[in-house]
């Protein structure tokens, strides 16, 4: 879906209308750079564009189109248009061999957002399929964390992905020698996320052909890595992007929390630490990658969507007995009825609650 090209008339039709949009703002709403001094006539044709990275007023744009396919041009967006962000589809034209101007922004599909410090959601990415919930056996994973990725990615609809990394660090099924805790514990998760209906996945960095698997799924789609520190996100992404993780290529993604032979010093401060990039990855499929991303699902979450964002609670939802049932031991609670069938595991009931306790409602 992400991939299929506007044609002419979509693409004048989006430009058209948000163009009428911005007409009325008058002399007081212009005034950024990007409505200043250029002359419509030394502008090029308009044209289908994706944003590939943000850096605060300037956005990269990689042109869609047969001409200049690939090329990257450094913009800016006229004032109408809301704030844009990596992962955008959008209608720019050329102002010179490397710079442009959008002036108008293709309806997103799908929106990542956070909360700023005033509590307003801003968007961080746009256009995502896929939210890859990476967990390995060590570092084993801390209290209900996927299920909170799980809720915030339910909220958004989005197409999670459950991925247990660091198989090599797992005893084969098949062998009989006596499992280690951790290892049957990210096991039996992976079992039981599997059973609610979610997709799973096992890798592991060391293993091509589990990469291959990953690789393949993600054809196609735009993704995300989120999940704790140290479960080997970036190592997972340069793999994917073929960069060796001793490589001290530009915009490899730092393993183990520290790039070798980076200053990292020297990048505090600097839009290569925080700046949301979109990657292609060899052969198809894309990847935006920032360290606010990989911070999603630890953000707020309203008590009120907790509960649906339990996939297999909702058949219960409504369903208790009492309308303000809190489903901890109340007579004819739905919920917990269907526990006892076996229907929603203890464990994630048992997650709604903390998360809830959380909240400051439980
Ligand atoms: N054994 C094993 N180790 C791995 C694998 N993938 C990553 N690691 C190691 O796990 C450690 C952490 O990996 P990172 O890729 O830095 O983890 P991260 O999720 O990006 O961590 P943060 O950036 O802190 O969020 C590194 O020492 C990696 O070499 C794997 O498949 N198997
Ligand atoms: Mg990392
Ligand atoms: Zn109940």
């Amino acid at each position: 879906m992400a991939k299929r090209r506007l044609n002419e008339h979509q693409l004048r039709r989006i430009s058209s209308q948000q163009k009428a949009r911005g007409k009325p703002a008058g002399p007081a709403a212009r005034g950024t750079d990007s409505d200043h001094g250029n002359d419509e006539s030394t502008l090029g044709p308009e044209q289908e564009g994706l944003i590939v990275c943000h850096y605060g007023q300037q956005l990269d744009v990689e042109s869609l189109s047969p001409a200049s396919k690939g090329q990257l041009f450094r913009c800016h967006q006229r004032s109408n248009l809301p704030p844009l962000v990596t992962g955008d589809k959008v209608i720019w034209q050329a102002e010179g061999d490397s710079t442009g101007i959008i002036v108008a922004l293709v309806p997103r599909h799908s929106a990542m957002s956070r909360p700023n410090a005033r509590g307003e959601q801003r968007s961080i990415a746009a256009n995502i399929d896929r939210v890859v919930v990476v967990f390995a056996p060590v570092p084993e994973p801390f209290g209900n964390l996927l299920d909170r990725y799980l809720v915030a990615i339910e909220h958004l609809r989005l197409k999670p992905l459950l991925l247990l990394n660091k198989c090599d660090l797992m005893p084969a099924e098949t062998s009989n020698e006596s499992a280690d805790a951790a290892a049957l514990k990210v096991s039996d998760l992976l079992k039981l996320y599997a059973g609610i209906g979610y997709e799973t996945l096992r890798v592991s960095c060391h293993q091509p052909d589990s990469i291959d698997s990953l690789r393949n799924l993600l054809k196609d789609e735009t993704a995300v890595f989120v999940g704790q520190s140290g479960v080997g996100k970036s190592s997972l992404i340069n793999t994917l992007r073929g960069i060796d993780d001793d490589d001290n290529a530009a915009g490899a993604a730092d393993v183990g929390g520290l790039s070798k032979g980076r200053a990292v010093g020297r990048e505090k401060g600097t839009h290569t630490t925080t700046a949301t990039k979109l990657y292609h990855l060899p052969g198809s499929g894309d990847l935006v990658d920032s360290p606010g991303i990989r911070e999603f699902g630890l953000w707020h979450i309203e008590a009120e969507q907790l509960m649906y964002g339990f996939v297999e609670f909702r058949p219960y939802i409504g369903q208790c007995r009492f309308r303000d049932c809190r489903h901890q031991q109340e007579p004819g609670c739905a919920l917990l009825a269907a526990v006892k069938k076996g229907k929603i595991h203890a464990s994630r009931l048992n997650s709604y609650h903390h998360i809830l306790q959380e909240l400051g409602r439980g």
